[in-house]
């Protein structure tokens, strides 16, 4: 029999889709958009039209499975769940006994968004009193410059936009990673608005604006000053709001003096006039929006780029007037989550691993060293900055690797034990988009495939055979989510909870407009001199001068940034073979004067390298793209790229200025062809680690 069904797309994307599926004799036949949701109506993206395939594929892992040869060989035999949980157990107390419980390391991202599910695995591992890692691969520096200037807490709806007159978005490819933001652009350009976009290379968003800034990565905080700059010239700023709402104007507008638009033109390799005619548009409009995404905070100096980003709407006054205002990632938690992550359980004191260090935490960490690592709702061999050391670490014969996967990962074919992780669509769960402030509770449309089992299910089973019995490890998925609707956060106010258990996604109880009243930072105001940054060592003002790696040297001129790509979900899809044909091979842009100085021609196998490692792409000779820069959109499976190495071979493991996040986009190399005899000796020989 077929029936349709509600659920949600959880894949780690700001839009959180609302989705009908068709269930069929126990099997997802369909998956299409559900009209009936606020914000994306009824239509997705091509990935989430491939949902069947990924849930029912061929090659999904659907038994635990041990392995039987050397690590990284790929041979593994089917074992019983009793089998697998027992020796994982065994290992973890073993480790325990000899190295003590901090030579455990949880590693676990955001593969499924659900708040259960995602949050499963914090009391066992508190329990033990492991290793903590912190999950800092992806927001934080994006995070810590905005609070910095705007405080904590939610920002501009996006659907806000549709009454603004001049839209940037600024530093986001929004046709790929933010589709559903798409509309609400489109509707206010419709009634008049100009959309401008900041990027370094013409993404497909930039190739449908009215203006493009095609910015030296690494730059944002020098445009922007510059931009504030001539509002202040021009006498376009609100003095009103300035005076009442802000603090620190005085120091920063001598600051922002320095950068006039000649002084960042050169900083950001843009025209002065661009910058003059930006910073124009935008002081001289009724509503002007500015959309960022993470593309300027993935720099070394990320947190000061968003930071200073952020204070140009303090400075025309632009958070009351409709339509106008700023979105970060839209946050806000719909509940209080500790009754399942339990940081009560964690001894105090517990050391904590950044998940961007995991290449060095495998490799150099000691007293004590990593001797077991349990990898969840991630694929770190494939998304982890630096693989060669992370391939280095996972490959150590004294280390113990488990794995919860769906499909057999790079990282997946480096463990001992993989476990079988159910699919979303086969688990309870409530889900926080971060792209829009709804929420969404989503029922399984159909059981577990094959033998998998929800994370919560795998945690509980571990937690029991290990002897913790606090009442955490024996809730139902049901219990959890009555739970968090007993303990809500004041966003939940007046959202109908009817609503969410019929499966529809319901709005939370916040303002398009949140900084209408309050900013909540320190001084309760906007702040353009942050006394918290001056006690942390930083720049209490912004700072326009860029941060480069000094790792690189001028031996790596080259700049070299890895944006998403819109046929993948990070490392997600690229078990769609369909999908995996469309994007091609992996492909690096390449301006045609940086490849006519190395006589590298269109479609032709290159190296891109630096002191980390090296990866094969090949070649698209573009002006989509900077002189100097190189862009290898998304991350493919390393197993797919030539020579079996991805990206992240060339990215490195150096922390942002605030946040303590990955700088993804800051690496530097050099690129070279590469002869067909030293293909067909690679194509033989794939690396060992
Ligand atoms: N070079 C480069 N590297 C990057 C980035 C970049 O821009 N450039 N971006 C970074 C960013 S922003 C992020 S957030 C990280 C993302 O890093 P990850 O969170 O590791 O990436 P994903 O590919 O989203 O997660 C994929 C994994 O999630 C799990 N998973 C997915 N769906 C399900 C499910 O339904 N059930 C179960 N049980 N498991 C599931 C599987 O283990 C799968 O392999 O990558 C980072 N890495
Ligand atoms: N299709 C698809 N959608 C996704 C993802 C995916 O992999 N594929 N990933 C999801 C995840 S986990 C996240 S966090 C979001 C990320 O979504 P985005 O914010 O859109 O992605 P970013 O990698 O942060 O880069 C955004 C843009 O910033 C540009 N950029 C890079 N460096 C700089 C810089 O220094 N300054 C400026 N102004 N721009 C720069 C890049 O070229 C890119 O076009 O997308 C989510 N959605
Ligand atoms: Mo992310």
């Amino acid at each position: 029999m077929a029936l349709w069904k509600r659920s949600v797309c959880t894949k780690d994307c700001p839009d959180t889709c609302g989705l009908l599926v068709r269930v069929e004799d126990g099997r997802i036949t369909v998956v299409k958009g559900d009209p009936d949701h606020p914000i994306t109506r009824g239509f997705i993206c091509r990935k989430a039209k491939y949902f069947p395939e990924h849930v029912h594929h061929a090659e999904r892992i659907i038994t635990p499975l041990k392995r039987t040869g050397p690590k990284g060989s790929g041979q593994f035999s089917p074992i019983s769940w009793d089998a697998a949980l027992d020796e994982i157990a065994g290992r973890m107390t073993a480790v325990v006994d000899r190295y003590g419980p901090q030579a455990i390391l949880p590693y676990y991202y955001a593969g499924h968004m659900g708040m259960i599910h995602r949050h499963a695995g914090h009391a066992l591992f508190h329990c033990l009193g492991a290793s903590r890692m912190i999950p800092t691969i992806c927001g934080p520096a994006a995070s810590a410059g905005f609070e910095a200037s705007l405080g904590r807490g939610p920002s501009t709806a996006i659907s806000a936009s549709v009454n603004s007159d001049f839209i940037v978005v600024w530093g986001s490819n929004t046709l790929t990673t933010n589709l559903h933001a798409w509309p609400f652009f489109q509707q206010a350009r419709k009634k008049g608005a100009r959309l401008t976009v900041i990027d370094p290379y013409r993404t497909e968003t930039a190739r449908r604006a009215d203006v493009h800034l095609m910015i030296r990565p690494g730059t944002d905080a020098a445009l922007a000053l510059a931009v504030m700059n001539v509002l202040i010239a021009e006498g376009l700023i609100d003095h009103d709001f300035i005076e009442k709402r802000t603090v620190g104007f005085d120091p920063f507008s001598r600051r922002a003096a320095e950068y006039p638009p000649e002084r960042a033109a050169d900083i950001c390799g843009i025209d002065a006039e661009a910058i003059r005619s930006l910073a124009l548009g935008y002081g001289r409009a009724n509503a002007p929006y500015i959309r960022t995404g993470w593309g300027p905070a993935r720099q070394l100096g990320g947190a000061m780029a968003m930071r200073t980003i952020a204070l140009l709407p303090a400075l025309v006054g632009a958070f009351t007037r409709p339509g106008a205002g700023i979105t970060r990632s839209l946050g806000g938690a719909p509940a209080n989550l500790t009754f399942l992550t339990r940081p009560d359980l964690c001894p105090a004191a517990t050391r904590k691993v950044n998940m961007v260090h995991l290449g060095r935490a495998l490799t150099e960490l000691d007293g004590p060293p990593i001797k077991y690592l349990h990898v969840y709702l991630s694929n770190p061999a494939a998304v982890a900055p630096q693989s060669q050391m992370v391939m280095t670490g996972l490959a150590r014969e004294d280390l113990f690797v488990s794995v919860q996967e769906m499909f057999m990962t790079d990282t997946a074919r480096m463990a001992d034990i993989i476990l079988p992780g159910a699919s979303f669509f086969e688990v309870k769960d409530l889900y926080r988009a971060y792209g829009h402030n709804c929420i969404q509770l989503a029922e399984p449309v159909i059981p577990p495939v094959g033998e998998s089992r929800s994370t919560l299910a795998i945690f509980q089973a571990l937690a029991r055979r290990m002897g913790f019995a606090d009442d955490v490890f024996s809730m139902t998925e049901d219990q959890c989510v009555e739970r968090l609707f007993q303990d809500p956060s004041p966003y939940m106010a007046g959202v109908d909870l009817d609503r969410l258990r019929h499966g529809r996604a319901a709005c939370l109880n916040i303002p398009d407009s949140p900084f209408a009243d309050r900013f909540n930072t320190p001084s309760g105001k906007v702040e353009f001199f942050s006394r918290q940054w001056a006690e942390m060592g930083l720049d209490p003002l912004p700072d326009g001068r860029p941060m480069t790696d000094p790792d690189a040297g001028e031996r790596f001129p080259l700049a070299f940034i890895t944006p998403p790509h819109r046929l993948f979900l990070n490392s997600a899809f690229n078990e769609i073979d369909a999908l995996r044909q469309a994007a091609g091979p992996p492909t690096v842009l390449i301006h045609p004067d940086t490849a006519a100085a190395r006589t590298i021609t269109d479609e032709q196998t290159v190296r891109v390298f630096n002191d980390r490692g090296d990866c094969h792409l090949t070649a698209r000779v573009t002006d989509d793209t900077r002189p100097g820069l190189l862009v290898a959109e998304g991350i493919h499976w390393p197993m797919h790229h030539e020579g079996g190495r991805g990206a992240n071979q060339l990215t490195g493991q150096r922390l942002t200025d605030a946040g303590q996040t990955c700088a993804f986009h800051a690496s530097r190399v050099e690129v070279a062809p590469v002869c067909n005899d030293c293909l067909n000796i690679m194509k033989n020989h794939q690396p060992e680690y």
